[in-house]
């Protein structure tokens, strides 16, 4: 009897045991739960230092219930492709500038205008105001998630043909742009040829002439090594690029509210993140890509750049009216 007892106790407290590790290997599954998250830059990128900070802050807030699997330098595909991904679930995250958002969400072709913002301050005080929150609810109608404002950065010209200092020399040139209607209306009005072409296809497109030069922030000529095929770069600083942290609405619509809170206070930290990489790579890369042999057209007059764009304003004017416009005009940034 009394050994019975004892074995039936014996096997109570191994299922016990086991019922508790089963318990302890689901806790696990959920503790392990992955978010993918996907971008075109490098691993040493401002998107990258930020996408770290995200990942920290997001384990922090949630106790290590979500860890972060990120998938640089185009890895996950193209800007456009990786946006389509998050509308059928099938990456969770992404970071991307707005270069193939109008595609997706037109409201946010206003952001890429040329010379719309003067400056980082004024430009990161309109997305994180109303206007930036208003936009970002707008991926909604999307089936997209907007969870916070980042950056890309000013974008500057580089080329492989000759210095450029003027609109007058960028004639003629073949550049890369992003499938960006506002941004090849832009450099039309310049007479350069513009040629759409997704982030991952360009170093091969530079390295073989396929096309003369292309225009990004410091940050992306600097960490994506395309001084490598570029020797000439101009700071035309000829539009503003913002980028976004975007989640699919299959992920999102399985969190909580609170964990959805978790997500939106770790993209935000990200932004901070890579904000402060991007400022900090305007002056200190500029010297590095000089170090790295490119020779740098710093004295540019602004004014004839931003007179030679001026009618792209009309393009996008005449599609999609002028009233987000005139409020980021006369916003108090
Ligand atoms: O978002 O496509 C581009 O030139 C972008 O600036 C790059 O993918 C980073």
């Amino acid at each position: 009897m009394t050994k019975r007892f004892a074995r039936n106790a014996l096997h109570a407290a191994v299922a016990g045991v086991s019922t508790l590790a089963l318990a302890a290997t689901s806790l696990g599954a959920l503790a392990a739960q992955s978010v993918t998250v996907g971008h075109t830059t490098s691993d040493s990128s401002h998107y990258s230092e930020g996408i770290d900070a995200f990942a920290a802050k997001l384990e922090e807030l949630s106790g290590g219930e979500f860890t972060v699997e990120e998938h640089p330098s185009g890895a996950l595909g193209g800007e456009r492709a990786m946006i389509e991904g998050l509308q059928i679930g099938t990456i969770d995250m992404v970071v991307t500038s707005t270069g193939p958002l109008g595609n997706f969400v037109p409201q946010t072709y206003v952001l890429d205008l040329p010379f719309l913002f003067e400056d980082y301050d004024q430009a990161r005080c309109v997305l994180d105001g109303e206007i930036g929150q208003e936009l970002l609810d707008q991926m909604g109608e999307h089936e997209l998630v907007g969870l916070a404002w980042t950056e890309n950065g000013f974008r500057h010209l580089t080329n492989s043909q000759r210095d450029v200092q003027t609109p007058e020399d960028a004639k003629g040139l073949k550049i890369r742009t992003m499938e960006n209607e506002m941004h090849m209306a832009a450099f039309r009005e310049m007479d350069v040829h513009p040629t759409p072409m997704a982030f991952p296809e360009l170093f091969t497109a530079l390295q073989q002439g396929t096309v003369d030069g292309q225009e990004n922030p410091i940050s992306v000529i600097l960490t994506g090594n395309l001084w490598e095929v570029q020797d000439r770069l101009s700071l035309t600083g000829h539009v503003y690029s913002p980028a976004i942290m975007l989640a699919s609405p299959i992920m999102w619509d399985g969190l909580s509210d609170e964990e959805k809170g978790w997500f939106r206070e770790a993209a935000r930290a990200g932004a901070e993140a890579t904000r402060a990489m991007v400022s900090r790579l305007e002056t200190e890369g500029v010297e590095e890509l000089k170090e790295k042999g490119m020779t740098v057209v710093e004295d540019i007059d602004k004014s004839q750049f931003q007179e030679a764009v001026e009618p792209s304003y009309k393009v996008f004017t005449d599609e999609y009216g002028s009233e987000m416009l005139d409020r980021i005009r006369n916003s108090s940034c």
